[in-house]
Order: C-alpha cells, then structure tokens, then sequence
C-alpha cells in the first residue's frame, strides 16, 4: 500500500512538473499554474478543458494555449502562436506553430517535425560545435587583443605625462629665453643708438669734406670765368656729389643766364653701409635667439597639439597615431596615416580623402573629412569603423564608396577591443556549454 501511494506521489510530481511539448522550459511555471486535477485553464483564463486535449492537435483554447506543440491554433488569435524549438546543444529559438509538421525542419533538434512523415536529423550538436569553436576563437582574439591594449594604454599614459613634463619644461625655456632676449634686444638697441651717432658724424664729415669740393670748385669757375676761361670741372667732386640734372656739354650753354640747380649732396655707400662691430654682434645674438624662440614655439606647439588630442577614453588609440597603413583596390592604393589623414593615390594622383576630424560617440568609428573636392561635388571624407585585432597588428580592409565621394573602410588594431564585446561573447558561448 505504501509502495502504491509513493509510486502515485512521484508520478504527480513528474506529471506537475513535465512541460508540454513546444513550450520554453522557462514558460512551465506558467502552464503548470494552469493545470491542476487533469484540468487546463487556457492562459486567457477563458475556458477550462480536460488536461488530454492539450497538444491534441485540436484548437480547443480562443488563445491557442492549449497547443504550444502542434499547428492546430496557429491561426486561432490575432497573434500568431510560437512553437518553441529547445535545440539543445545549439541556440533554443521559436517559430511559428504553422511550420510545426509541415514537412520543413525548422528547429535542428527535428522537435517540429514530430508526426512521423518527415524526418529530421538532429544537426544541433554539429552546429552548436562549429559555433562554439569560432566563438572560442572570438574570445580568444579578443582577449589576446585586449592585454595588447592594455599595453598601449600603458604607454600612452606614460608618454603622453611624459609629454605633459616636456611642454611645462619647454614653457619655462620659453620664458627664460623671452626674457634673455629683452635684455638682448635692450643691449643691441643701445649699441645701434651709438652706432647711429657714429654714422652720423661720418655723414657730417663726409658732407662737409664734400661741400669743401663744392666750393673749391665754384671759386675755381669764378675766378676761370673771370679771366676769360673756360671752366674746369674739378676732378675731386665725388661721383656721388652730382647734380640731379647732367651738365650740359655745349660750352655756349654753359654760358647760358640762366641759374644751374646747386648741387645736391647724396649720401656715400660707405655711410650708408655704416655699422659698428658692437652693434652687428648684437643683432646676430638677437636673430639667432629670435630663431631658437620660434623653434620652441613650435615644438610646443606640436607638443600640445598631441597631448590634447583625442586618444580615446583610455587613451587607447595614442599607440597607433601617425602609423601608415594601405590597402588596394583597383588601381588606386588607399594611405591611412591614423588620426592625421586619409588619401587615394595611384601611379599619377594623390588625392586627399580627408584630415582626421574626429571619433564617433562611442569610438567605434574614425572620420576623416575636408578632402579634396569632387567635380561639381562635396568635399571627400572617409569614415573608417574600427575593429578589434588579436594580435599587434594594423591593418585597414575593406574598401567602399558607398555614396559619392564618401569613402568607408575598416581598421584593425588592438586599440579596438572592447571589454564589453568580451561579456557578450562569454554570454553567447553559455548556451553551448
Ligand atoms: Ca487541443
Ligand atoms: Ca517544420
């Protein structure tokens, strides 16, 4: 008697616990809420029928519950009702409850197909293999990508604070040299102020010693002109000392009433050229520190120019910056040098794709724009997405256009790799443990 009533509990159990064939083991729960004493409540609660008229291939419930395994409801409601393929070994899906036993395998476990006339090999094991295997291989990738990452992010971190030391040293040179120049340019200027007073007494003396020639000349004439003489023309003017208007050669003109212009004196080279040791020293040391500023100027410049880029939240992309990667396809040769710029070239053209703008929100993508304009058209510009790679490599693929003048393609870097995609994977390879 005791042995009937354990053998009547256990069957119960099993009974109140079995999932009907066609529904999700994670909906039981929910069946099993609706069955009780060989009784089933149609999920809409609208009607109760005999537990046996379930999965009998007979729509007995308005919402098609009653038949989860079979295409008996599966145009019962207005939604379509889902048969749930378990595919054990491989990825459980659902499909429509009109493709239950209607000659197709659908669920690669053959679960739909059940009514004997088609036979349905079970291929879950073999798929769930191969897709476990190529997952493998993603995750594997994906975490060798990453520990390069980390890597890079290494790097970056030290180079880039490297690089922040350098330019604060660079500006204190530059104030140091600014200062050193002030005093430089303080010391030329005083130096070409007496040069300036020492040129301008040899311009006075070299004027004086000319308007003496001038002199000695025109008391010459006088007196020649007085005893009837022709006039001499002194030798000793200097060639600077002419008059802006030439002598005429004709001696009757010379004669002639009216006044000739006075001579005008015109600065000597030897003036104008003037410079004193002192004063040329001191402008060389002015220039040649004037080009040493300019320099740091520049290397600060440059310097900042890199430290306050973009580099990713991690600064994970630092480590690939200015690298030279191409591709080719067709005739042309693609050059990415990353986060600088993007061009097309062949054996007569280079042509800009674009500079380096910026990264999409979530740095999945690098855009390049500004590139050379097409014929009556925009501007180029060059979207490249960005992919994880396993190993220490760069390599850019995959070349489109897919509209006019924008160009697309995909960038392989380690730098890519996204903790985030590893969850997911992890999470898809789950299900086929
Ligand atoms: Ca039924
Ligand atoms: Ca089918």
């Amino acid at each position: 008697m005791l042995r009937v009533l354990i053998l009547c509990v256990l069957l119960i159990a099993v009974f109140a616990q079995q999932t009907p064939r066609g529904v999700d083991s994670n909906d039981s729960e929910k069946y099993n809420e609706h069955h009780s004493k060989n009784k089933f409540v149609c999920l809409d609660n609208l009607k109760t029928i005999d537990y046996s008229q379930v999965n009998d291939d007979y729509c007995d419930c308005a919402d098609g519950s009653d038949e989860p395994g079979t295409s008996a409801c599966a145009k019962a409601g207005r939604v379509p009702t889902m048969f749930y393929c378990q595919n054990k070994g491989f990825v459980s899906k659902r499909i429509f409850s009109s493709f239950v036993n209607d000659g197709i395998c659908d669920c690669c476990d053959g679960s739909d197909e059940n009514d004997g006339t088609t036979k349905c090999p079970n291929t879950c094991e073999e798929f769930g293999a191969s897709i476990k295997l190529s997952l493998e291989k993603q995750i594997k990738d994906l975490t060798n990508g990453l520990l390069i990452k980390e890597k890079y992010i290494k790097n970056a971190n030290s180079e880039l604070e490297a690089k922040t030391v350098a330019i604060a040293s660079k500006k204190e040179q530059l104030s140091a040299l600014q200062k050193e120049l002030d005093i430089i340019a303080e010391d030329k200027e005083a130096k070409e102020k007496i040069e300036t007073e020492q040129r301008d007494e040899l311009r006075a003396a070299k004027k004086a010693e000319w308007e003496q020639n001038v002199a000695n000349t025109q008391a010459q004439a006088e007196t020649a002109q007085q005893a009837g003489e022709p006039a001499e023309v002194p030798a000793e003017v200097p060639a600077e000392a002419s008059t802006t208007e030439e002598q005429p050669a004709d001696s009757e003109v010379t004669t002639a009433t009216t006044t000739p212009e006075p001579p005008q004196y015109v600065e000597e080279e030897e003036v104008k050229n003037f410079k004193t040791e002192e004063a040329e020293k001191a402008r060389n040391l002015e220039n040649s520190k004037r080009v040493e500023l300019e320099a740091l100027k520049r290397d600060i410049e440059e310097l900042e120019k890199v430290a306050n880029a973009d580099h990713g939240p991690e600064n994970e992309f630092y480590e690939i910056r200015g690298k030279t990667v191409s591709v080719q396809d067709k005739q042309y040769t693609y050059q990415n040098q990353v986060l600088v710029d993007m061009a097309q070239k062949d054996q007569h053209s280079h042509t800009s794709l674009g500079s380096f703008t910026k990264f999409n929100e979530n740095y999945t993508e690098m855009h390049y724009t500004g590139g050379q304009t097409c014929w009556q058209g925009p501007a180029r510009s060059t979207v490249i997405t960005l992919e994880c790679s396993g190993d220490d490599s760069l390599e850019l693929y995959k070349v489109d256009e897919p509209s006019r003048c924008v160009y697309t393609m995909i960038l392989k870097t380690p730098s890519a790799c996204k903790t985030s995609n590893l969850e997911v994977l992890e999470k898809q390879l789950k299900q086929f443990q």
